[in-house]
């Protein structure tokens, strides 16, 4: 498995192809986006990731690593490009996967290896075997329901796990699911894996692999969601949240997670949905978890609102709500999908309020919420009449909150 290409050069794809390339192997990323092309070709990268810019400098000044806009031939494709949503019911976008396969379709010789890494519902890799072969149809290709025999291509799907922040060093030691759609494919893809992963590559058929990347994730989505009913009926009942799971946590079989102000990011927020899209009498608990967390957010809007009339009551006729924390999850700067930029963009709405924003992470206020004010966290403690903390920074960890204001602590830091 010398030369590999990647299609998708992004917070998966782009660490990947980096890896390869730095563990030997010659490493063509394909990615529709020019700058992202350009800037990897410097040696530099387009995204947030510790230690990954050495990584991919090394790999490009080698000559081991190149991006491009349009693939070559190579002994395996890789691919890890976006599945986002389409329409109003969570419906997965396959159209990248597509796009992908009827570029590569072209290339493919017998005996090339096919993995897709793009998160994605059950059936999609066999969706993409389909695509390849409507190209194709002088090569032949494997089928789910006959595992033993063998294709002129071998194809797999084998997700990854790494979290964000910790991908240079996840993706050599987590174990990995190899979801071949033959015995032979998952072979062939366990071959390409063992270039730099160190920990286990667990054999199973594509299906399974695809269920499992989703279960995973709507698993952790599941138990914040316990913690954050929990949260509501604590506030209700007039108890502290994070003594009652800190108790109930000395079971020796408890292990309650922490409720939030909801749930951010990319993976755990989205991927639930395409169980519950593609199972929508059958995926009960999974929906409902979903639910529960993303209406977090406006509960603790409504925790605001309330301290809020309580002032106004005595007085107070615009008080200023301050927002400590923008991230979607704590220490780090990445503020996609976060709950608490939600919050921010509909308090920033209300006029009746004056808002101050606290990100110690980043410089800038992305365009949703530019009409908001960026201070200091000391500038906010001294200004704002309620104090709501909405990530667990470590800044705000160490920070004495002993003061004179109200303070709602969606994380549990005081
Ligand atoms: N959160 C809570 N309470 C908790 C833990 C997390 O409210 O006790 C919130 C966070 O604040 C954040 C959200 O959940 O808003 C998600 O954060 P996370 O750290 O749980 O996960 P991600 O989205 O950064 O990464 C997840 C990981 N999946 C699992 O842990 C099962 C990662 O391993 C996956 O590779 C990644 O999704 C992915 O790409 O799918």
């Amino acid at each position: 498995m010398k030369n590999i290409c990647v299609f998708g050069l992004g917070y998966i794809g782009l660490p990947t192809a980096a890896m390869f390339a730095h563990h030997g192997a010659n490493v063509i990323g394909v990615d529709v986006n020019q700058h992202a092309v350009d800037t990897i070709n410097q040696g530099k990268i387009h995204i947030v990731e510790p230690g990954l810019e050495a990584i991919v400098k090394q790999a490009v000044d080698n000559g081991k690593l190149k991006a491009s806009l349009t693939p070559v031939h190579s002994d395996a494709y890789l691919i890890a490009v976006p599945t986002p949503f389409k329409g109003n019911d969570h419906e997965p976008d396959l159209s990248y996967i597509h796009a992908v396969s009827k570029a590569l379709a072209p290339l493919l010789e017998k005996g090339d290896v096919v993995i897709l890494e793009s998160t994605s519902p059950v059936g999609a890799t066999e969706k993409m075997v389909e695509w390849l072969a409507e190209e194709r149809s002088d090569l032949t290709f494997p089928k789910y329901h006959e595992p033993e025999n063998e294709a002129d291509i071998f194809v797999a799907y084998c997700p990854e796990r790494v979290l964000p922040g910790k991908v240079v060093e996840e993706l050599i030691s987590n174990d990995r699911i190899i979801g071949g759609m033959t015995k032979e494919s998952t072979k062939k893809a366990q071959e390409v894996y063992r270039i730099f992963v160190e920990g286990e590559l667990l054999e199973t058929n594509s299906r399974t692999a695809e269920m499992a990347k989703l279960t995973e994730n709507a698993s952790r989505d599941v138990s914040i969601a316990f913690a954050n009913e929990l949260s509501i009926i604590s506030d209700k009942l007039d108890i502290n949240v994070w003594e009652l799971i800190e108790l109930a946590n000395h079971h020796p079989r408890v292990n309650i997670l922490q409720p939030g102000a909801g749930v951010g990011g990319h993976c755990i927020a989205v991927d639930p949905w395409f169980i519950v899209n593609q199972n929508p009498n059958e995926a009960k608990i999974i929906r409902a978890a979903r639910e529960i967390n993303d209406s977090k957010p406006d509960w603790v809007i409504g925790k605001i609102k309330a301290e809020v009339d309580k002032l106004k009551e005595i007085g107070i006729d615009k008080p200023t709500v301050a927002l400590l924390g923008l991230a979607f999850k704590p220490d780090i700067d990445d503020l996609r999908e976060s709950p608490a930029v939600n919050i921010a963009e509909k308090l920033l709405n209300n006029s009746a309020l004056g808002v101050l924003l606290v990100e110690p992470n980043i410089t800038t206020l992305p365009s949703k919420l530019e009409s908001g004010d960026l201070v200091e966290l000391s500038e906010a403690l001294e200004k704002a009449d309620i104090i709501t903390i909405l990530v667990g920074h470590a800044q705000f960890k160490h920070t004495s909150f002993n003061i004179d204001k109200v303070i709602i602590d969606a994380v549990g830091i005081v």
